[in-house]
């Protein structure tokens, strides 16, 4: 299957910017950023500053910046400086997920891609490295709930390389891994050998491969391409450096009051995982938010020499 035969098929293509577009035909690194974290993830108007900022690290580390939303029925892969600032600012945004992508072309309508929508579209057009945060994964009461993040199943079937500082710490992380596995999403650990806890720099959980550098990153991935077989992406999880992490005992203790809130308030759906970061950020006096922020450029860095590697073959 091409990935990129459908950029110029009609309306409901993703548009790609000059940019995006004359970087993919170089074989200039490109980096794909996701939106959710900025219109629905970050506080405003931090978050403009932060969404300009990603951008600023992936290109001074000598990758173009692919951030991906949908405006005005539109999926649009690189945003100006107008785009990034609407999706930022526009309370109007949506939140969608993969499965929202078609609606969402259909019925003229404005949002901020997840993981999985971002995933999606990125590889659509071609780009093969995606920086986020953190993964959704397996919510805390999923036997009651059934709360797994689409990130998940995205991830299993789309040809990705996502560097991301592991899943959410919201989430029941020992599920998610074990989710990851059976999916069959293959997962390096960036200079350890455990899994990073979001605003933590550990989870505690261990992970069986360990790389240390962006060119074994890249030799893994020529590796499963030589493989073949279906697509799956591959999770680089690149721990906050222990320095900028979030005390351990504050998390623990905020975040089960966010838990006990959120299900105190009836919040389901969509709704749960901004409900819970923003708990985070307000109970913590922004220092989660410092922690997650810290997590995001390095994961962002990391991708941009990732995919400078990976375009150097
Ligand atoms: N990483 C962050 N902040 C975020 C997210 C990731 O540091 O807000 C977003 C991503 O877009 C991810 C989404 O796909 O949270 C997961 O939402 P849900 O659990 O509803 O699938
Ligand atoms: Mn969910």
């Amino acid at each position: 299957m091409s990935l990129t035969a459908r950029s110029d098929a009609g309306p409901y293509a993703p548009a790609l910017s000059a940019e995006v577009r004359d970087a993919l035909a170089a074989h200039r690194p490109v980096v794909a950023l996701e939106s959710t974290i900025i219109a629905h993830g970050l506080p405003r108007p931090r978050n403009l500053r932060v969404a300009e900022e990603l951008e600023g690290l992936v290109r001074s580390a000598g990758a173009v910046p692919a951030t991906i939303a949908v405006l005005d029925g539109r999926a649009r892969v690189g945003l100006d400086k107008a785009e990034l600032e609407r999706v930022a600012e526009d309370p109007a945004m949506r939140k969608l997920g993969h499965r929202d992508l078609a609606p969402a072309l259909a019925a003229g309508a404005s949002g901020a891609t997840t993981v999985s929508a971002t995933a999606f579209l990125a590889a659509r057009t071609g780009l093969r490295i995606f920086a986020t945060g953190g993964l959704g994964g397996v919510h805390r009461g999923w036997t009651e709930t059934q709360d797994e993040s689409a990130d998940l199943r995205l991830l299993a079937r789309t040809g990705m390389t996502v560097v991301c500082a592991g899943v959410k710490s919201i989430l029941d992380v020992p599920a998610t891994l074990q989710r990851l596995e059976t999916l069959g999403v293959g997962v390096l650990g960036y200079g350890t050998d455990r899994f990073p806890g979001f605003y933590l720099s550990s989870s505690g959980e261990p992970v069986d491969w360990t790389v240390e550098s962006p060119e074994e990153v890249a030799e893994v991935m020529r590796a499963q391409d030589a493989l073949g077989g279906p697509d799956a992406a591959l999770i680089v999880a690149n721990p906050v450096p222990r320095a900028r992490q979030l005390d351990p005992a504050l998390h623990d203790r905020v975040l089960a009051e966010a838990l006990a809130a959120c299900r105190e308030r009836g919040v389901v759906g969509q709704a749960v995982t901004p409900f819970l970061l923003d708990h985070l950020t307000r109970h913590t006096k922004g220092a989660s938010l410092e922690a997650n922020l810290a997590a995001v450029r390095g994961n962002v860095t990391l991708a941009a020499r990732i995919a400078t590697a990976w375009t150097a073959r």
